[in-house]
C-alpha cells in the first residue's frame, strides 16, 4: 500500500505534511485506521528507535518523527475512537514521574476512549502524588506508562504511595510500556500488564468485570 510507505518514510524523516497527507488518503480510500496506525505510524516508530540505537539518529530526530507520528494520530483518532459507547468505567492514566514519552500512552488513551472508558489524561512526568489524587477524585483504574527502564520504579513507588493512602483496594493499577514485562508487574503488585494499545482495553475490561 503505497500510502503506509509515504507514512513510514514521511515519520523517519520527520516530514509532518507528508504524514498527514497519506493519513488522510488511506482513510479515505477505506483502509481499516488500525492498519494505518500499525503498518504506517508505529512500525516507523519502531524503525527510529533502532536506528537511535545504532547512533544514526539522535534526539533532535526522535523529536520530529514523534511529532509527525502525533499529526498522523490526531487525523486518526476520530476514526480510532468510536463514538457514543456507554461509559464503563474511568481511567486515569499518565507516563510515571522523570519520563516525557507520552505517544504511547495517548494511544493507550485513545482506545481505552473509544472502548467507552472516561479518561482522565494525568499527562507525563505524573508523580505518585497525582495518581493518588486521581483515585481520589473518582478513578477507578489507574494506568501508567513507562518507557525508560530508569523510570520503571516509579511505578512502584506510585503503587506504594496508594498503599500508604490507604486506596490501594479502591483501585486497578494496570501498567504499560516497551520495557515494562507482566513479571514486572507481578513483581510490584500491579494488576495487570498489557504489551499493547488493544490489549489495555482487554485488560481494562477485565479489570471493571
Ligand atoms: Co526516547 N527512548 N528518550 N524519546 N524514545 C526510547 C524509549 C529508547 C528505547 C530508544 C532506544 O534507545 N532505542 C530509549 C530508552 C532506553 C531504555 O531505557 N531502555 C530512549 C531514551 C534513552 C531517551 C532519552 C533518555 C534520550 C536522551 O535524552 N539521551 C530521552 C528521555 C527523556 C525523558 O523521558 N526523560 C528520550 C527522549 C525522547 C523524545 C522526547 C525525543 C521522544 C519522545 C516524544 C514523545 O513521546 N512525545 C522519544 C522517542 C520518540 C523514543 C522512541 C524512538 C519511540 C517511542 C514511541 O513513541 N514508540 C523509543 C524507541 C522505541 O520505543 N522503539 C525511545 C511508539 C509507541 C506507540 O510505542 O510507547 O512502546 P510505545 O507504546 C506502546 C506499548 O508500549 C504499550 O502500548 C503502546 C501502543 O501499542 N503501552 C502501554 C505504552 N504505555 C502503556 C500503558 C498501558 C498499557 C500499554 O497501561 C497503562
Amino acid at each position: 500500500m503505497e500510502n503506509y510507505k509515504e507514512i513510514y518514510k514521511g515519520v523517519l524523516d520527520g516530514d509532518m505534511g507528508t504524514v498527514e497527507k497519506n493519513v488522510k488518503e488511506a482513510i479515505n480510500a477505506g483502509n481499516p485506521p488500525g492498519e494505518i496506525l500499525q503498518q504506517g505510524l508505529i512500525d516507523a516508530m519502531g524503525e527510529v528507535g533502532r536506528l537511535f540505537e545504532e547512533g544514526e539518529y539522535f534526539v533532535p530526530e526522535m523529536l520530529i518523527a514523534a511529532r509527525a507520528m502525533k499529526a498522523g494520530l490526531a487525523i486518526l483518532k476520530p476514526h480510532l475512537v468510536d463514538s457514543g459507547v456507554e461509559a464503563v468505567g474511568t481511567v486515569a492514566i499518565g507516563t510515571v514521574k522523570g519520563d516525557l514519552h507520552d505517544i504511547g500512552k495517548n494511544l493507550v488513551a485513545m482506545m481505552l476512549e473509544g472502548a467507552g472508558f472516561e479518561i482522565m489524561d494525568l499527562g507525563t512526568d505524573v508523580s505518585p502524588e497525582k495518581f493518588v489524587t486521581a483515585v481520589e477524585q473518582g478513578a477507578n483504574i489507574i494506568g501508567l506508562s513507562a518507557l525508560l527502564t530508569t523510570t520503571m520504579p516509579s511505578m512502584e513507588a506510585t503503587i506504594n504511595a496508594l498503599n500508604a493512602a490507604g486506596l490501594r483496594n479502591k483501585v486497578k493499577v494496570m501498567i504499560g510500556g516497551a520495557p515494562v514485562t507482566s513479571e514486572y508487574s507481578n513483581k510490584i503488585g500491579a494488576d495487570g500488564f498489557a504489551p499493547d494499545a488493544s490489549q489495555a482495553v482487554s485488560l481494562a475490561k477485565s479489570l471493571m468485570a
